[in-house]
């Protein structure tokens, strides 16, 4: 299944989100989870940026990508990341938040490395979703990094712990490739079954 895809806006501001009418599909997690290796890998395209140093994404970038059906994948900048200056910090807090609260957002994919499992972070991300009412999918990354031996008893632990998804958990590698596969078709069947853009904006 090839998607193509691009970029169609960078927002640092929330008048800087585009309008478009597509579903949007959100990235989260920690800094340095990949997810923009994660957009990458799906689009089989080296448009986001990745980078070792955590908290490199700054800005909300928006991939309209071709896929069945067409739909607009979004990277937020990582949380967790505390070396950024106060008054950056509040500007991306505000930008977040208001992007959540403007309902146009169909799914979010929640990124949780799989060597470590949920953090308090992903704990609070999770809740704040869970206010919202917004779905989400979740998905373990750099399964490379797990043994083939550890990752069942790896996700029999996090399943154990519970952790909420509309769909997923979905366990994936951008260095192998491994699961993206289930991913991008468990992701084209929520669009095409259980997207209802949300009422609002
Ligand atoms: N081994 C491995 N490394 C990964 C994987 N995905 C991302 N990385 C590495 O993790 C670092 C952060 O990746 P990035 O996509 O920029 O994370 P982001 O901050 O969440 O966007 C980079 O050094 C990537 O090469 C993966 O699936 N396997
Ligand atoms: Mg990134």
């Amino acid at each position: 299944m090839l998607w193509r895809a691009q970029l169609i806006a960078c927002a640092y501001r929330y008048d800087q989100v585009p309008p478009h009418h597509l579903p949007e599909v959100v990235m989260v997690g920690r800094s340095n989870v990949g997810k923009s290796s994660l957009i990458n890998a799906m689009i089989g395209q080296r448009l986001a940026k990745v980078s070792k140093t955590p908290g490199k994404t700054r800005s909300v970038n928006f991939f309209e990508v071709q896929g069945d059906p067409p739909f607009v994948l979004v990277d937020l900048p990582g949380y967790g990341f505390a070396a950024r200056s106060g008054g950056e910090l509040e500007l991306w807090r505000r930008l977040i938040e208001r992007y959540f609260r403007s309902s146009r957002v169909s799914l979010v994919l929640q990124l949780v490395d799989f060597r470590h499992g949920f953090l308090k972070n992903d704990r609070q991300m999770e809740e704040y979703l869970a206010g919202l009412q917004i779905p989400v999918g979740v998905v373990f990354t750099k399964l490379d990094k797990v043994s083939g031996s550890r990752r069942k008893s790896a996700l029999d632990a996090y399943v154990k712990e519970g952790f909420r998804c509309s769909i997923g958990p979905f366990l994936v590698s951008s260095e192998t490739k491994e699961g993206l596969g289930d991913l991008k078709s468990g992701l084209s069947l929520w669009l095409k079954e259980g997207s209802v853009p949300r009422e609002g904006l």
